[in-house]
């Protein structure tokens, strides 16, 4: 049974918003000519602020230890593209939808393409996975897949990507995301060397098979499942690898995928200046790869990293298009008002980064005036641009309070009521 949420909701709630949201609006219009800013240039930009969602990320997330399911999970990938459009209908951002396989591998490709097509969404990145092992799969991946030792488990992790990248394709996804776990918990465990070219090896097996008009992106991780070394450890030997690879071979970097307190915004400055940046999985993180909501931790290292990427956005650098998706795990909150907040964070930090008046910045760093620099750039992050984005959603048929649409639409309890409990609670992220 399909659940959806009315665009007449949508409509009778925004009614009841406009005219403050009106006020707000030109008043900040007002505060931003006097900055030399057009308020109508940045809403377009918000408007056309695109980021992709996590199939994975609409159903309740856990750890190794737990695992809480909330009502109403999605227990297949039908339902997950329901859910996903439900965020889309609200915030308008989120029309592209990343797979994981075989998590959401479809009985039929073109009924789910149909399914998520009627919904305004399209399938963006395809996941592989080699971290875990299926029923009745012949060999296990408990020592590594794509760097396995064995050739036979290479080949069997390398055909799994070649049929990911085949439901990609018809899907009408356009590219196809790799992260591996492989490494060692043992000094001596793996050979460092050896294990790296074994990678290659492999990725190259599965680069040589990407469909036309696709990117590969390789996604680093320094540590977990592995927890001595990991093969595909930081982004300098993904760039190694990437570059490697060749043209259409990009490094793709999770933001929670850097110890505590890296600078990953000089990590994304690297990245566009030698034309390997792919693209993000957004989330945010304190201690590990926590997978916490994007922007709930960290949101000046958020604007941070869109000052990086609106810098090169308007230095038009070729081949400058990175993907934007969303990797997260929501172990407390209803998925969907996470995505929903999360996209919103990423639209404001990406609209606050076109605050930022370059030329006056470039000047701060030329005569060497740290304060006036780090001044140009809280002006912008300290800027509520809260009217843009919320006019740019109403503009385009969203919701100007998506939150408060969502827990008024009862979506949850009539989902939860229509979709028993699932009855595995076992622990592990999804
Ligand atoms: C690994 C990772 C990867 C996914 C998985 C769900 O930590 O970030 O992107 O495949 O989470
Ligand atoms: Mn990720």
């Amino acid at each position: 049974m399909a659940f959806d949420l009315t665009s007449d909701r949508i409509a009778a709630d925004n009614e009841r918003r406009l005219d403050f949201l009106q006020d707000d609006y030109d008043h900040l219009g007002l505060q931003l000519a006097r900055r030399h800013i057009d308020v109508e240039a940045l809403t377009a930009r918000a408007a056309a602020f695109r980021v992709a969602v996590p199939s994975w990320g609409v159903g309740t997330g856990g750890t190794r230890f737990a695992r809480f399911p909330g009502p109403g999970e999605p227990r297949s990938v039908f339902e997950k593209l329901e859910d996903c459009g439900v965020v889309f209908k609200l915030v308008r951002s989120t029309p592209g939808i990343s797979l994981h396989i075989p998590w959401d591998r479809p009985e039929s490709i073109p009924v789910l393409r149909a399914f998520a097509e009627s919904r305004g969404l399209f399938i963006d990145s395809m996941n592989s996975n080699t971290f875990q092992d299926q029923e009745g799969q012949p060999l296990s991946y408990k020592f590594g897949s794509l760097t396995h030792t064995d050739p036979a488990v290479r080949r069997q992790a390398i055909e799994h990507n070649l049929e990911c990248m085949r439901i990609g394709l018809d899907l009408g996804a356009r590219s196809h995301t790799v992260w591996i776990g492989d490494g060692g918990n043992f000094p001596g465990q793996v050979h460092f060397r050896e294990s790296l070219e074994r990678y290659l090896e492999s990725l190259r097996a599965i680069y040589q098979n990407l469909p036309a008009g696709w990117r590969l992106f390789l996604e680093h991780k320094p540590y977990e499942p592995a927890f001595y070394s990991t093969v595909l450890n930081d982004w300098g030997t993904s760039y190694y690898c990437a570059r490697e690879l060749g043209d259409r071979a990009f490094s793709l970097v999770d933001l929670g995928h850097h110890a505590p307190n890296t600078n990953v915004e000089q990590i994304v400055a690297r990245l566009i200046q030698l034309g390997k940046l792919g693209g993000f999985h957004f989330n945010d993180s304190s201690f590990g790869d926590d997978d916490l909501d994007a922007g709930s931790v960290k949101p000046f290292q958020l604007f941070l990293i869109f000052n990086e990427l609106v810098d090169a956005e308007l230095g038009q650098l070729p081949g400058f298009d990175p993907a934007y998706m969303l990797d997260q795990s929501h172990n407390v909150t209803d998925p969907i008002e996470s995505l929903m907040t999360s996209a919103v964070e990423l639209a404001r930090a990406y609209v606050q980064a076109h605050l930022v008046d370059r030329r006056a910045l470039s000047s701060h760093q030329a005569s060497n005036d740290p304060m006036m620099a780090l001044h140009e750039l809280k002006q912008a992050f300290n800027t509520d641009v809260a009217p843009i984005l919320a006019m740019a959603r109403y503009r385009a048929g969203g919701a100007i309070d998506p939150l408060a649409v969502y827990r008024a639409s009862d979506y949850r309890q009539q989902v939860a009521r229509a979709r028993p409990p699932a009855a595995r609670t076992s622990a592990g992220i999804v």
